[in-house]
């Protein structure tokens, strides 16, 4: 029998736009800059980046998880006040809404009471012209943007449109389909960067979306083509009831940023102190042109997925009680309140910022929305399909007849009582 032949040497390519270098060489600076050594190859620091305890004491520096060296600055007094505002008033929110969608005001309401300081750093890290792609349960993130309450929620109270201008706000629009807003969001930063405009783009997603094809593709041609994307994942540990654990069998889901040539790093996502640091500089440094990266948040969703789902049924209620304890609300209150940067009327005039804009919400989600049913047609195609305009006509007959059947019984009813 022939001997086999041996296996050829795989032989690889450099892309024609890139140095014949490896990768490694190309984003050292970024791993400098991220907390992350070259011989740790990309990984993250060892532990989650985290600044400020639960019971809102700083950690000293060395604590704070980070390679010697690559430690991250405080944010300014203003920023943390600005930022623990938001924090109040998206807490304040996220309950108002799972009331009003027990009062059926709303539709459904996938809450994010818990991960409100990923909410708020996410929308405060970017600048005016940066984009930020989120999720359904990123509405917090989208109001500290600056889109109003009200439009942010058009989307949960049932309407057929996301009730804001992506254009005019840079925020897209909250994506139900898991994942495909991290391919929208790649493909802003590719035109951005084609067109040598310096916009960065946040991309948020939640633990179980890296399980997505969608995940790969996006991350993939964003490392290739090195655009200046941010890759915010929220691990809350469940994706609806499949925790974590069944989710993934990586170290962690910083760690998956190293099979496409990025940064990764991990920071604890109920310290609103780190996650404004990490989140910062990780922008920084894609302005710079040394994105992308990714940031993982190590959170918990406090409450059920939406309104529809149980969590009673798939968690134990200890888990939940430890999380309570780790409370990003809580948290930048006791840190804020130590340090002298939150005082009794601060606390006071932010409480009630908190309740006026819940009452803003609850007024509008309560006025009557008399949508035109007609336009349920209008926007799917720019041209309308045979079958469109078919179901149109039908049901614009089905509605005039009943508009006349409406007005026969009210005339009847009107000539008896004359
Ligand atoms: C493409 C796609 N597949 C499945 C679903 C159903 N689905 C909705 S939410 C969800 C879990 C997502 O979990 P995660 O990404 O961790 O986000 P979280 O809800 O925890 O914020 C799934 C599977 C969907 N919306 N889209
Ligand atoms: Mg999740």
């Amino acid at each position: 029998m022939a001997e086999p032949s041996p296996v050829p040497p795989l032989e690889h390519a450099a892309p024609a736009e890139h140095p014949a270098s490896s990768p490694a060489d190309q984003t050292a600076p970024a791993w400098r800059q991220f907390g992350i050594t070259v011989e740790d190859y990309l990984l993250p620091a060892r532990d989650q980046i985290r600044m400020v305890a639960p019971d809102g004491t700083l950690l000293d520096r060395a604590e704070q998880g980070t390679q010697p060296g690559h430690e991250y600055p405080l944010p300014s007094d203003e920023e943390l006040l600005r930022a623990y505002e938001a924090l109040v008033v998206g807490r304040r929110v996220n309950d108002q809404n799972s009331a009003l969608v027990r009062q059926g005001r709303m539709a459904v309401y996938p809450s994010s009471h818990g991960q409100e300081a990923c909410q708020v750093a996410a929308a405060l890290c970017l600048g005016e012209n940066d984009w930020m792609f989120p999720t359904y349960r990123d509405s917090v993130a989208v109001m500290t943007r600056g889109v109003s309450p009200s439009e942010t929620m058009t989307l949960f109270r049932g309407d057929w449109h996301g009730g804001y201008d992506p254009h005019r706000h840079k925020v897209g629009i909250q994506s139900t389909p898991l994942t495909t807003q991290l391919l929208h969001a790649v493909g802003v930063a590719h035109a951005a960067k084609l067109r040598g405009e310096t916009q960065v783009v946040l991309a948020m997603c939640g633990d179980g979306a890296t399980s997505e094809g969608d995940f790969h593709e996006a991350l993939n041609f964003a490392a290739v083509s090195r655009l200046p994307v941010i890759f915010f994942v929220q691990n809350n540990q469940y994706a609806i009831s499949v925790p974590l654990k069944a989710q993934t069998a990586a170290p962690s889901l910083a760690h998956k940023a190293v099979g496409y040539g990025m940064a990764g790093e991990r920071v604890d996502g109920n310290d609103l102190v780190a996650l404004l640091a990490v989140l910062r500089r990780a922008v920084d440094l894609c302005r710079r042109g040394e994105g992308p990266l990714l940031v993982e948040a190590q959170t918990y969703r406090m409450q059920a997925h939406t309104n529809a789902d149980d969590a009673t049924r798939y968690r134990e209620d200890a888990e939940v009680r430890e999380w309570e304890a780790k409370d990003p609300v809580l948290r930048a209150r006791a840190y804020l309140a130590s340090c002298g940067v939150l005082d009794d009327d601060a606390e006071a005039r932010i409480a009630q910022a908190a309740e006026d804009t819940a009452a803003r919400l609850r007024a509008s989600m309560n006025e009557e929305s008399r949508p035109d049913p007609s336009e349920l047609f209008a926007h799917v195609y720019s041209q309308k399909t045979p079958q469109l305009e078919e179901q149109e006509a039908f049901l614009a007959e089905e509605l005039s007849r009943e508009a006349a059947h409406h007005a026969a019984a009210h005339s009847t009813a009107a000539g008896k009582e004359a």
